[in-house]
């Protein structure tokens, strides 16, 4: 080759990729978040926790899938496995690394065009935080007001939800916590520098070392019903926000709606959150039930004001597996992915639902520990054998959470038998996000709903711009005729090879079609 052809050559190489890899700026290729519990994910070192230095060696993988977004669970030093109950806020818990590991995971992420977002709950100290040794028994500390107290001496620190005051861990130690005074002005200055520090960890203006924003849990207007903690969208929250924004206007705040039957509005009026999870149409997608999906649907995504977003989700690591819940049924599975990543808001998928992996947990089925919930957050499958390098199984030989565990060797749940397997759950979900992510209505449009006359079959447009979409699913075991109300326009197939003639059409059971509607 001469020179001049290769350089005409290396050119369009290097234009194609760019084409490829990163959409125009007005045609955004829509955020799909991939929510991962970090110390199931992959193990970086062979101590059997996930760590940051794991999940980043599996940035490719992630990538590949088609996500764009990683949110992770605390990540900061604390006793117990999930990190909810910080013992230090500032330090990253020395199981998942060094905040050396967390900048570098970060830059990684953001090199390759991808967000990251961090959960925080700053609502409750262990007893191993700073604020608790200094100041419990002792009212003259300097972190007097950051706690609070029931008691003049300073003995008692206040219980947290449900009147706790301490936690049974998985592991047998019990975990003593307190509650933290949002009340006070210094805490809310502190949680302003916190929430900043991790937005921008060498605070020098620039975002490549920093998230991109923060998940919110358990986010309450009177938290846990405290008397002393009320009206804290006005006085925490909300001023929160505003000001860690002032770091970096493009953080994004998902706020965690302590009850789960809140569709949250309020939230994003008086707590200034930008955008909320769909708890909802969580429920309404696993019920089959083509009513209760309209009426969510309808709900949550077409009165969401302009500007804020929802996060559409079926599984989050507080949640029983969605195969469990569908009792493995494969089409269902199926029906259930393509609504979670086609019906509008941001789609959030769970780590490992991609597979299909299972798992029921809850309150009470292993007695009062925080091991009840281990069964949803079960070590990543990477391998047929579900053992090898990276399985970060650190819950092994613990508990009835191990003796019971859902993970199994050769049940075709994994990732090394789904990759090759053409028709796997996983490749059904790479196969929707790439449909997605080439259609600016999946990508970026807006839910419209669209009627049908057969009480199984759920129908709905997405609108962006001239680009409209229809997409069906049949609710089903068995074949559905449907009849678009008003009729109009011209429909073909972006997905399945279904045929819309004179309004009509007919789906096999739980079949799925998307047509391009002109
Ligand atoms: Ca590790
Ligand atoms: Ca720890
Ligand atoms: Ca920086
Ligand atoms: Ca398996």
């Amino acid at each position: 080759m001469n020179k001049f052809i290769s350089i005409v050559f290396f050119i369009l190489i290097v234009s194609s990729c760019s084409n490829e890899q990163t959409a125009p700026p007005n045609q955004p290729k829509g955020e799909i978040i991939y929510h991962v519990f970090q110390r199931s994910f992959y193990d970086g070192n062979g101590d059997g926790q996930g760590d940051l230095v794991g999940l980043k060696s599996k940035l490719d993988y992630l990538q590949d899938l088609g996500v764009t977004s990683i949110l992770l669970l605390p990540l900061y030093d604390a006793d117990c496995y999930h990190n909810y109950f910080a013992n230090d806020f500032e330090k990253i818990d020395p199981e998942f690394g060094t905040m050396e590991d967390y900048i570098a995971l970060v830059k990684e992420v953001h090199q390759r065009g991808m967000k990251i977002y961090l959960d925080m709950e700053t609502q409750y100290v262990s007893e191993k935080h700073l604020w608790w040794r200094d100041a419990v028994g002792n009212p003259k500390s300097a972190y007097s007001n950051y706690i609070l107290f029931e008691d003049e001496g300073h003995a008692r620190p206040a219980t947290i939800i449900f009147d706790l005051r301490e936690l049974n861990s998985f592991d047998g130690s019990k975990i003593k916590i307190t509650t933290v005074n949002l009340k006070d002005k210094s805490v809310l200055d502190y949680n302003v520098k916190l929430f900043s520090y991790f937005a921008d960890p060498d605070n020098n203006g620039k975002f490549d070392d920093g998230a991109d924003g923060f998940r919110l849990d358990h986010a309450m207007d009177n938290l846990d019903n405290k008397p002393a903690l009320t009206n804290l969208f006005s006085t925490f929250w909300s001023p929160l926000i505003e000001r860690v924004k002032k770091v970096n206007p493009q953080l994004k705040f998902v706020a965690e709606q302590a009850n789960w039957g809140d569709y949250g509005f309020e939230y994003f009026e008086k707590a200034g959150a930008d955008r909320m999870f769909g708890f909802g149409l969580q429920q309404a997608i696993l019920s089959f039930n083509k009513q209760q999906l309209t009426n969510k649907a309808d709900t949550i995504l077409l009165m969401t004001p302009p500007g804020k977003d929802q996060i559409i989700f079926i599984e989050n690591h507080d949640l029983d597996r969605s195969a469990s819940v569908l009792n493995k049924d494969p089409n269902k599975e199926r029906v259930a992915a393509a609504l979670t990543l086609l019906i509008g808001g941001i789609p959030s998928i769970y780590y490992g639902q991609e597979l299909g992996m299972t798992g029921r947990g809850g309150f009470g089925i292993y007695g009062a520990t925080d091991g009840n919930d281990i069964p949803r957050r079960e070590a990543f499958e990477w391998f047929k054998t579900d053992e090898g390098k990276g399985m970060a199984l650190w819950y092994k030989n613990t508990g009835p959470w191990w003796d019971h565990t859902y993970i199994k060797a050769n049940d075709s749940i994994s990732l090394e038998e789904e990759l090759p397997r053409e028709n796997s759950l996983l490749n059904f979900y790479k196969t929707i996000i790439k449909l997605k992510q080439s259609d600016p209505a999946l990508s970026m449009g807006k839910y419209a709903p669209a009627e049908n006359n057969n009480a199984q079959v759920f129908t709905f447009f997405r609108q962006e711009g001239l680009d409209k979409v229809l997409v069906a699913v049949n609710l089903s075991a068995e074949k559905q005729k449907a009849g678009l109300s008003p009729s109009g326009g011209t429909y073909s197939p972006l997905y399945g090879r279904v045929a819309i003639n004179q309004n009509s059409f007919e789906l096999k059971p739980y079949e799925i079609g998307v047509w391009s509607v002109k």
